[in-house]
This record gives C-alpha cells, sequence and structure tokens, in this order.
C-alpha cells in the first residue's frame, strides 16, 4: 500500500460518497447482501460509510477474488508499488500488522480495519498502529535489535533510487537517534507510552515518521 495507492482508495470514496446510486453499486450490494452482518459490523468498527465498505469490498474483490490475501499474495501485491527495491521483507512486517487476528490471512475485515486507521484514524490510532508494526514479536515493547529490522526492511523497499548517497550503516544510525530519544528509562526497550509520548513531542520523530508514513 502506498501514499498513492491509500490517496487514490480516498479519492474513489470521495467520489463514490457523493454520487448517487448506480447500477453498478446496486449489483454490488447485492454481491455483499450474502453476508449484512459482517458489513453491519465493520460500519459499526470502522470509519467508513456502508456505501465507502461496499467500494473498498469491490475493489478488494478485484485485486484477490479469494476474498483473502495470504503472505504470498500479499507480498507480490505490493512490490508492484515498489520495483526499484526489495519489498520482500517489509511487506511480511506490515502483512502481520494487517492480520490483526494473527490466522495468517488478511481477510476484507483486517483490510478495512486497518485502512480504517491508516486513512482516517486519530494520531493517537495510528501511532498505535505504527507500534505494532514495529514490535515484531508483539510482545509489547519494540527493542533496538527489531527497530533496526524495520528500519533495514525499509531502506531495502525504497531501493537506490530513492537514497543515492545512502551509507550502508545509515538505518543503524537512523535507529540510534529513534531509540536514544524514545527509550527515557534508558532499560533498552521502548513501551507504548515511551513511544507515543517521544513521537508527540518531538517534531523531529514525527517527520521521520513521514518517512515511514510514505511506505504503508
Ligand atoms: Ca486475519
Ligand atoms: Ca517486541
Ligand atoms: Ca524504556
Amino acid at each position: 500500500m502506498s501514499v498513492r495507492r491509500l490517496a487514490s482508495i480516498s479519492a474513489q470514496l470521495e467520489e463514490a460518497s457523493s454520487s448517487g446510486d448506480s447500477v453498478e453499486d446496486e449489483i454490488e450490494l447485492a454481491t455483499v447482501r450474502h453476508r449484512p452482518e459482517a458489513l453491519e459490523l465493520l460500519e459499526a468498527q470502522s470509519k467508513f460509510t456502508k456505501k465507502e465498505l461496499q467500494i473498498l469490498y469491490r475493489g478488494f474483490k478485484n485485486e484477490c477474488p479469494t476474498g483473502v490475501v495470504n503472505e504470498e499474495t500479499f507480498k507480490v501485491i505490493y512490490s508492484q508499488f515498489f520495483p526499484q527495491g526489495d519489498s520482500t521483507t517489509y511487506a511480511h512486517f506490515l502483512f502481520n500488522a494487517f492480520d490483526t487476528d494473527h490466522n495468517g490471512c488478511v481477510s476484507f475485515e483486517d483490510f478495512v480495519m486497518g485502512l480504517s486507521i491508516l486513512l482516517r484514524g486519530t494520531v493517537q490510532e495510528k501511532l498505535n498502529w505504527a507500534f505494532n508494526l514495529y514490535d515484531i514479536n508483539k510482545d509489547g515493547c519494540i527493542t533496538k535489535e527489531e527497530m533496526l529490522d524495520i528500519m533495514k526492511a525499509i531502506y531495502d523497499m525504497m531501493g537506490k533510487c530513492t537514497y543515492p548517497v545512502l551509507r550502508d550503516d545509515a538505518p543503524k544510525q537512523h535507529v540510534e537517534t529513534f531509540f536514544q530519544k524514545m527509550d527515557k528509562n534508558k532499560d533498552g526497550v521502548v513501551t507504548i507510552d515511551e513511544f507515543i509520548e517521544s513521537c508527540q513531542k518531538d517534531e523531529n520523530i514525527m517527520r521521520s515518521m513521514q518517512l515511514f508514513e510514505n511506505v504503508i
């Protein structure tokens, strides 16, 4: 999911919300009608309207007709957005962040809940989501190693085109700076509270998070 991609999803949603019902929408409505409970639940849980959910559903079914995405498919889809680098590792981490119930596939529900946060969530919700992405083993805190793994994956994905003069130790230096600022009590791990506090207080970290936001 690139920013361009998110922006296009966002634009499609706005366009669809402002236009009237079309024949196509009616057909789509019939398609999702077979599981109205799931749709109503999603409408309540996410920040999307029923109509927006129908449009998202159409897009999701287009890309993955089976209705669920496994990790391999996710990697293939994702690599199309970053042809200049190797996005495999980052796609793996991202997949785990989207697959919130950890059953090995990203369902439409997983996809919608992730998008809801990324497109319409509060800063707090987005930071929570980011923390969960960085916390690779999901034990509730981020180690320096986890942060380095994510950072390396991001640099791999961006490839040489984006950073023509990138030094090999750039990810490591990036992490050292982040970690020193975030690990307030110097116990070697960053907790959710430390993460959110430092991100909200420090403009530099927030700006660096842009790097992160640009690759979702
Ligand atoms: Ca799942
Ligand atoms: Ca962890
Ligand atoms: Ca700490």
